[in-house]
C-alpha cells in the first residue's frame, strides 16, 4: 500500500495531538509523522505509535517531500505558511478560519460534499466544529426533503477554545468547591454554572462570528438558499458541541422516513428512543467519531417542521477526524503528488 509523508502543524496543540492520534487510530498509511510547532516548541516530543517523534519548526521549507500537511495553528499561521506548504508540493488541510471562504478553496465535510475536492488548487479548508456536524445531520435530510431553513443554538464545549479555558473552568469548579473567589480571565463573564451567548467576537449585524461562519459555510458547502438562523451559547462542558436544530423542509416528510435516513446516513449514530430515556449527550460523544443524534420530533407549528438534537466531539469530527477524512477521500479519489 501507497504510503505518505503527513506534517501536522500546531502538533503540541489540543486539535494537533488530536489530529495525531486520529491517524494512528485510523491506520492512516503515514510514512513518515512531521510534527511541526512554534521554535519554543522545536526539540519538544509528541507521541506516536508508542514513540516519541521531535517537533520540528514550522517554516517555509519544511514542507518539502510532504504529502498532506494538517494545519491547526491559528489563521495567522495558515495565512503564513498554507501557499509555502502548498508551493513545496503539499495538500494543505487547513483547520483555520483563513481560507474558508476563499472561491478558490474547497470548503469540505467528506459526508457532504467530496465532490469539491477534485477542484482543490493546493490548499483544502476544514469547515467550523458547530457546522460539520450540523451539515453531517442535515445532508441526508436535505437531499431527501429540501431544506428551506434552519434555526440552530449550539452548546458549546470549553475545548472549542482552547486549552487556557479547560483550565478556566477546572479552576473555577475548584475555586467553587474551595469556596473561594471565581476569577474569570478567558471569557468575559464566569463559564461555571453559566451559559454564555458569545463565541468569538459580536459583528455589526448583532450576530457572532462563530454564528456567521455558521451561515456562511452551509451556504457554500451544502446549498445557498437554505436560510440558516443560529445562536451559539458557550455551556460549562470540556469536550462534545450539541445543537438544538429545527429544520424547515419543502417537501413533507414523516418521522419514520427521516429516521430510516439518518439511520445509514454515514457518519451518524441515531440515540433517540424517549420511552427509554434514549438521546444524546457531549458525555456521550467524548471521543467518538459519529455525530450522535436524538429528540427526533415534529415541529407541529409550520408546515414541514422538524426538531433534532445533534451532539459531536469538536475537537474529533469537529476538527482532527474531519481533517484526516479529508486526506483518506484524497487518497480514495486517487491522491497524486503535486509536484
Ligand atoms: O469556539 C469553538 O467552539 C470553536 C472555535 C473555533 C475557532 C476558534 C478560534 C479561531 C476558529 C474556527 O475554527 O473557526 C478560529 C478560526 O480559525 O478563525
Amino acid at each position: 500500500m501507497q504510503q505518505y509523508k503527513v506534517a501536522v502543524v500546531g502538533a503540541c496543540g489540543a486539535v494537533g495531538q488530536e489530529m495525531i492520534k486520529t491517524l494512528e487510530q485510523r491506520g492512516f498509511p503515514v510514512s513518515e509523522l512531521v510534527p511541526l510547532d512554534v521554535a519554543a516548541k522545536v526539540g519538544t516530543f509528541v507521541a506516536y505509535k508508542g514513540g516519541q517523534v521531535v517537533v520540528r519548526e514550522a517554516k517555509k521549507g519544511a514542507f518539502v517531500g510532504v504529502d498532506f500537511a494538517l494545519f491547526s495553528a491559528g489563521s495567522d499561521a495558515s495565512i503564513e505558511l498554507a501557499p509555502a506548504a502548498a508551493a513545496e508540493g503539499a495538500v494543505v488541510i487547513d483547520n483555520s478560519a483563513a481560507w474558508r471562504m476563499d472561491p478558490s478553496v474547497p470548503l469540505v465535510v467528506p459526508e457532504v460534499n467530496p465532490q469539491a475536492l477534485d477542484a482543490h488548487k493546493g490548499i483544502i479548508a476544514n469547515p467550523n466544529c458547530s457546522t460539520i456536524q450540523m451539515l453531517v445531520a442535515a445532508k441526508p435530510i436535505h437531499d431527501a426533503f429540501k431544506i428551506k431553513r434552519i434555526v440552530v443554538s449550539t452548546y458549546q464545549a470549553v475545548s472549542g477554545t482552547g486549552a487556557p479555558a479547560i483550565e478556566e473552568l477546572k479552576k473555577q469548579a475548584a475555586a467553587f468547591v474551595k469556596g473561594e473567589k471565581i476569577e474569570s480571565e478567558v471569557y468575559p463573564r464566569q463559564i461555571l454554572f453559566n451559559a454564555l451567548p458569545h463565541i468569538d467576537l459580536f459583528l455589526d449585524n448583532g450576530y457572532t462570528k462563530e454564528e456567521m461562519k455558521m451561515v456562511n459555510e452551509t451556504h457554500k458547502i451544502l446549498d445557498p438558499d437554505i436560510a440558516v438562523c443560529p445562536t451559539a451559547v458557550r455551556v460549562p462542558v470540556f469536550r462534545g458541541h450539541s445543537e438544538s436544530i429545527n429544520i424547515e423542509t419543502e417537501r413533507p416528510f414523516t418521522l419514520e422516513a427521516v429516521r430510516a435516513l439518518l439511520e445509514k446516513a454515514p457518519g451518524i449514530k441515531l440515540m433517540d428512543d424517549a420511552s427509554k430515556q434514549v438521546y444524546p449527550t457531549a458525555l456521550d460523544a467524548d471521543g467518538r467519531d459519529e455525530t450522535f443524534v436524538g429528540r427526533l420530533r415534529l415541529d407541529p407549528t409550520v408546515p414541514h417542521g422538524l426538531n433534532m438534537w445533534v451532539v459531536s466531539d469538536n475537537l474529533r469530527k469537529g476538527a482532527a477526524l474531519n481533517a484526516v477524512q479529508i486526506a483518506e477521500t484524497l487518497v480514495a479519489r486517487g491522491y497524486k503528488r503535486r509536484s
